[in-house]
């Protein structure tokens, strides 16, 4: 009887591409000698609703959800049906594991306190990014955010459980629901990305410790606002046509922001007349992509300081965001400040 011993990926890592992703949390797990498997808990909530949120979107066109819902948000949009389903998908799936005791929702006014003292994380997330592709088949995005309670376990929770600076985060993420849907996440130990077999109903590992290029060639911002913005701005994008740079915008953060990290280019979203403090939400959008930017060896400012370093005074605080390669970012800070770029036209 001829006995062949399994040859096993060479990769040697203790996970490899094809790793479930349930798998991958767990082996990820051990890096947290005194983990108690919350978080990782909580990671496998989330996952579960971007799968029913993935659901929705792929069948948005046939079962009525596609549209507007009728109502505005606490920011003056319109609020999209799937906004709504999503956010409440989300909702459901981190209120009912125990682990989270309260949420900061774009969809919502107000924090939602779940009445869990027990809680030991709160959750900043934004359902559905890009709302205002929704209706037209172009990708979209969840974008979430996690942090400790500063609080002690069994007390209700206080504001300074919910503004914490982007430093605080303990992980952070986001889903694209593209061509394929992917989920890329971080735990503070490097950047994940998994991608999602339908079939299978499973997330796998198809993009392991993603490393941003330092140098890319594509810039995405919505040039339509040029004549709101400051002249410097100006002046970086009149530098990025003199490098030929190719233009990218989705005008979806997530999306924009994914290809960014994995091609190399730089996302910008800055201070207009019409929203002087920018347009993104720093809670639930600029602070979780900008520490998978920096798990990722990518950059991400307010073109004054790292988004990371910003301290939230208001709960759906605005903040320019300028992230992506490290090079480009960096061009983007020396031409805004008037300085000689690392490498001039
Ligand atoms: P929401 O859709 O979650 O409100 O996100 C904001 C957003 O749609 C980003 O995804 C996108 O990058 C940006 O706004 C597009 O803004 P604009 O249409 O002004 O360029």
């Amino acid at each position: 009887m001829k006995i062949s011993p399994y040859q096993p990926d060479q990769s040697g890592m203790a996970y490899s591409v094809g790793t479930t992703l349930d798998r991958f949390i767990n082996l990820k797990q051990n890096d947290f000698p005194f983990a108690s498997g919350e978080l990782s808990q909580l990671l496998r909530d989330i996952a579960l609703a971007a799968k029913i949120v993935n659901r929705e979107t792929n069948r948005a066109g046939l079962a009525n959800i596609g549209g507007a819902f009728g109502q505005t948000n606490v920011q003056g949009e319109e609020q999209q049906k799937l906004d709504v389903i999503a956010n409440i998908r989300f909702m459901r799936a981190l209120s009912k594991g125990g682990e989270v005791c309260a949420i900061v929702s774009e969809e919502e006014d107000a924090v939602i306190d779940l009445q869990n003292n027990s809680g030991k994380y709160v959750v900043a997330i934004d359902p559905l990014d890009g709302s205002s592709n929704i209706d037209v088949n172009i990708s979209i995005g969840t974008i979430f955010s996690i942090y400790r309670r500063k609080t002690p376990l069994g007390q209700p929770i206080q504001s300074e459980d919910i503004m914490q600076p982007g430093k605080d985060q303990v992980a952070a993420g986001y889903v694209l629901y593209g061509s394929s849907t992917m989920l890329v996440y971080t735990t503070g130990f490097g950047v994940n990305g998994f991608t999602y077999e339908n079939s299978l109903g499973e997330f796998f590992l198809s993009h392991p410790n993603i490393q941003a290029p330092k140098k890319g060639g594509i810039y995405s911002i919505n040039e339509g606002l040029q004549n709101e913005w400051e002249q410097s701005v100006k002046n970086y994008v009149d530098h990025c046509k003199d490098q030929r740079y190719a233009a990218r915008y989705i005008g979806s953060l997530v999306a924009d922001f994914h290809r960014n990290l994995l091609k190399g280019g730089i996302y910008i979203y800055p201070a207009t007349t019409k929203n002087p403090s920018g347009k993104l939400r720093l809670l639930y959008e600029a602070n979780a992509l900008a520490f998978i930017a920096e798990q990722a060896g990518a950059v991400a400012t307010n073109g004054q300081k790292s988004i990371l370093d910003l301290s939230p005074n208001i709960l759906h605080q605005r903040t320019p965001l300028i992230i992506g390669s490290e090079r480009m970012v960096e061009d983007y800070l020396k031409i805004t400040k008037q300085e000689e770029p690392s490498y001039p036209s």
